[in-house]
């Protein structure tokens, strides 16, 4: 391991919904809610100020309504987070040719290999002056964990939040981790959490304490070795570069459309088995299952589902394949099948022994329905005149605005603009002339240049 904490993790704070909050004046310093407004919604994120009467992430948003009724609930919008999530990436790799992405809001960022830091003291330097320039270019504001390893990088950054910098000081790894909970370790979830406990160990010093031969007895050879070496904070895993593969996917087109539900079943369970070859080959695994197909009538579905961890186990993607067809309708026939694995990682992130009970064939598989965007093709876009809580409109003679909310032919939007003070809201009919779907606008209108990757520094500082 390094000697220097040289390993930065970002996290954008709250991302949603502070975007939403930097867009919306109103809605600052109040509780907001992200997510699926549907009866079956889930939470997709909280604001800091929501977070406090208990609403989380993944929580059903009927939950999240009776914890909070008064907060704002708002439909995503998944193109300025986007757009917002490629600025911050692209500070980021001003930094380092070494970025690693985990998701729209985080990513490592090794900064050695851009020269950028070398010890600790020019570690703290580049994170503060990354947080400044993240709220100049974005107006958000971002948490930064700094360490001498990406276990301990995040765990860092989830300490700063939110807004703030944490840098663990090398040689004191063991201390700090030592009290902390076992669920703090990459690849201990829920299931993997109460095994532990029911063995009596509930801190990182009791698995350390249990020694490696008792984990493995626990959870296996693989898991268990990974999860004591991480408790003793041994982690060596590289930064490592965006890849360019963004999935792995295969599929066939077929000369007849095929009828048969038995045969396009195992169909798919034959592009399950090849994707995950595929997957393999290129010593990768992966979150999302997605399934393609295509109608007689050329008309292209893409059904997808989450796991709770990524995998390459061939009976994994197989059901989820097969989940994922059973509700697709194929009467009229089938032109094309494709199965593909998406949200790509090269090591098992998330619960371990979630995931070998899954592989073993026990259904826990678990969508994460609404928090991801839907895959590009074929959700056809919204019809123009669906009002969705906190999309942006514009009104012929009050400007630009948002829907606040919607019902019995009637839309309610705020006018105000990230740049203007609190606004009024007004009412009109739904279909008011006037009214129409419009952009979002920019947070930050003079978004000031920053110096591409810093001179070369010298080693010898
Ligand atoms: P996170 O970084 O996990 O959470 P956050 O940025 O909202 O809050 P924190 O300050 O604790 O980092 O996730 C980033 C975004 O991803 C989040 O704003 C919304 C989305 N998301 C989902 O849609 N569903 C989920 O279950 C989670 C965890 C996140
Ligand atoms: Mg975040
Ligand atoms: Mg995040």
């Amino acid at each position: 391991m390094r000697t220097a904490p040289t390993i930065l993790h970002l996290d954008m704070d709250a991302f949603y919904a502070s975007v939403e909050q930097a867009a919306k004046p109103s809605l600052r310093g109040k509780a907001v809610i992200v997510g699926g407004l549907g009866p079956r919604g889930v939470v997709a994120t909280a604001s800091y100020e929501a977070r406090v009467f208990g609403v989380h992430s993944a929580m059903p948003m009927a939950q999240a309504r009776r914890l909070a009724p008064n907060a704002a609930y708002l439909v995503p919008r998944f193109g300025i987070y986007r757009r917002i999530s490629e600025q911050v990436m692209s500070l980021l790799r001003g930094l380092s040719p070494l970025v690693e992405p985990l998701s729209l809001d985080e990513a490592f960022v090794d900064l050695e290999a851009g020269g950028a830091a070398w010890d600790e003291e020019s570690a703290r330097r580049v994170g503060v002056k990354l947080r400044a320039d993240i709220r100049a270019v974005t107006g958000l504001t971002g948490s930064v964990g700094l360490a001498a390893s990406k276990m301990l990088a995040k765990i860092a950054s989830e300490q700063a939040k939110p807004d703030g910098l944490t840098l663990i000081r090398p040689g004191t790894e063991r201390a700090l981790l030592g009290p902390m909970p076992v669920r703090t370790l990459p690849g201990v979830g829920p299931a993997t959490g109460d095994h532990l406990r029911r063995a009596g160990i509930t801190t990182i010093d009791e698995i350390a304490e249990a020694g490696e031969d008792e984990l493995v007895r626990l959870l296996g050879k693989a898991h268990g070795q990974a999860l004591y070496a991480m408790a003793l904070a041994h982690d060596e895993r590289p930064v490592v570069a965006e890849r360019e593969a963004k999935s792995v996917s295969v599929e066939d087109t077929y000369d007849v459309d095929i009828h048969d539900r038995l045969r396009i079943g195992l169909e798919v369970q034959r592009l399950a088995d090849r994707c995950v070859r595929r997957l393999r080959d290129a010593g990768l695994s992966g979150r999302t299952i997605v399934l393609k197909v295509r109608r007689y009538d050329f008309s292209t579905l893409t059904r997808s589902e989450t796991l709770r961890g990524p995998t390459d186990d061939q009976a994994v993607v197989r059901e989820a394949a097969a989940r994922l067809l059973e509700p697709v309708d194929t009467t009229g026939g089938v032109r094309l099948l494709g199965v593909g694995v998406s949200g790509l990682a090269d090591y098992t992130q998330e619960d371990l022994f979630a995931q070998a009970h899954l592989a073993a064939g026990e259904a826990t598989a678990e969508e994460r329905p609404e928090a991801e965007e839907p895959l590009a093709e074929e959700q056809a876009a919204p019809p123009e005149r669906v009002w969705l809580a906190g999309h942006d409109v514009r009104h012929g003679e009050y400007g630009p605005g948002w829907v606040q909310g919607s019902g019995l032919g009637r839309v309610t939007v705020r006018f105000e603009t990230p740049q203007s003070g609190p606004g009024r809201v007004r009412t009109f009919s739904v279909d008011d002339p006037q009214l129409e779907p419009a952009d979002p606008l920019p947070l930050v209108l003079d978004v000031p240049e920053i110096a591409e990757r810093p001179a070369p520094t010298g080693t010898g500082a």
